[in-house]
């Protein structure tokens, strides 16, 4: 047994697995320590599966992608095992966010602009996300009709998300399941998103171009969303050209551009789209390609992958330590006692808060636990 997985997979990624055995190369293994693997198969069989689904993944397999994608969504413990190893077949892809208010059209544009890239030759992978139900059927079935057409195409990905993860979210879900199509050689990356809350913010911080989708009706919502939008926008579309007032929005939304200049290198157009009628679409399309240009031109396409890969480094240290932190305090009774005042409102969860944090005796206990798990870390070497 042992053999085989030596045989199988690079020697670097079991060792990272089993850190604080004996390791020796094919061919050296004493009986002794094949008994110990063999023990420890149980625990490697999942490592192993999941090395075999990213291996096949990696080799064109859209049904290891998907049972892939469904571990991240999950939050499996095995995720940064397989985000570690798909990691040197990232950074490829072009990622672009499609966002704005419920029913605007941003699938039928979706829709639209994969059916040009696919001309162009490239492949898509499209992320339909939902963060407002985790049963949001019917808008999920409804992306479904409009993308219909690509669902036998062998070169687009098309996955819904509607599930709320229980540490990270949906945007780290999100960004583990775009960095998974990126692996799996996509060449464009369609995210789509409902609305422009925080959620949906955080989800397109990680796009490369951002589409702003507004309908004529919306010019209320545009007067709530003001900053946000501006803030995330670098390209509008004043999609249902066909109704009147989208030309008086799109005039507004330019004011409110000009007013407040946010890139040097980087004018953002408002574009009229009838995406039912594919009006407007190639010029979205071309806007998005306009926009990498500028991005590569000027420099920030790097910047923005450095600032990626950073916030990647600290989010993962920040994901273990908290992890270890929460399992080292999971059993403490001074904690629990707070959540459970919490919990019935005998007090408020900011003042809880503090008092927990300013009660040293306990975090010292926190931190001792913490310090012994490093310390377990030292050893394993
Ligand atoms: N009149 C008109 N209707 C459109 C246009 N584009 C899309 N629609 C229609 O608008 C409805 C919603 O389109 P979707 O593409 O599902 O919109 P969406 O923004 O993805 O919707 P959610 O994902 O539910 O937020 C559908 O019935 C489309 O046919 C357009 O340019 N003009
Ligand atoms: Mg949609």
């Amino acid at each position: 047994m042992t053999v085989y997985l030596v045989k199988c997979y690079n020697l670097p990624y079991l060792k990272h697995f089993t850190p604080n055995l004996p390791y020796c190369q094919l061919g050296e293994l004493p009986a002794k320590i094949c008994v110990i693997r063999y023990a420890m198969l149980s625990l490697v069989g999942g490592f192993v599966e999941m090395m075999e689904l990213v291996e096949r993944m990696l080799a064109g397999s859209q049904q290891s992608l998907a049972r892939l994608i469904s571990l991240v969504e999950r939050e499996s413990p095995e995720v940064p095992q397989i985000l570690s190893s798909i990691y040197p077949h990232t950074g490829k892809a072009y990622c672009v966010g499609v966002t704005g208010p419920p029913g605007g059209g941003k699938s039928t544009l979706v829709d639209r602009v994969t059916s040009i890239a696919r001309k162009e030759g490239l492949s898509v992978g499209i992320i339909a996300v939902d963060p407002t139900s985790p049963f949001s059927g019917g808008a999920m079935l409804g992306d479904r009709i409009r993308m219909q057409q690509h669902y036998l195409d062998e070169g687009v990905f098309i996955r819904s998300m509607a599930t709320r993860g229980s540490h990270g979210g949906l945007p780290r879900a999100t960004y583990n399941v775009i960095k998974l199509l990126d692996a799996a050689g996509f060449d464009m990356i369609l995210v789509e998103t409902v609305g422009v809350g925080q959620t949906e913010l955080d989800i397109m911080e990680t796009a490369d171009t951002v589409v702003v989708v507004l309908v004529p009706e919306a010019g209320d919502t545009i007067q709530t969303m003001k900053a946000g939008l501006l803030e995330i926008a670098d390209i509008f579309a004043v999609n249902k050209a066909d109704r009147p007032g989208a030309d008086y929005l799109a005039v507004e939304l330019e004011v409110m551009i000009h007013q407040n200049p946010r890139r040097s290198w980087w004018q953002v157009p408002v574009i009229t789209t009838q995406a039912v009628n594919n009006i407007g679409t190639e010029k979205l399309y071309q806007e998005i390609e306009h926009h990498h240009q500028a991005l590569r031109e000027s420099g920030q396409f790097s910047l923005r992958r450095h600032e990626q890969r950073k916030r990647e480094f600290i989010e993962a240290i920040e994901q273990k330590i908290a992890s270890q932190l929460w399992k080292s305090i999971e059993g403490d009774g001074k904690l629990a006692s707070y959540v459970d005042k919490v919990e019935k409102g005998e007090i408020d969860p900011y003042s809880a808060s503090w008092e927990v944090l300013a009660d040293k005796t306990l975090l010292r206990s926190w931190f001792k636990r913490l310090d012994n798990w490093l310390k377990k870390l030292d050893q394993e070497g």
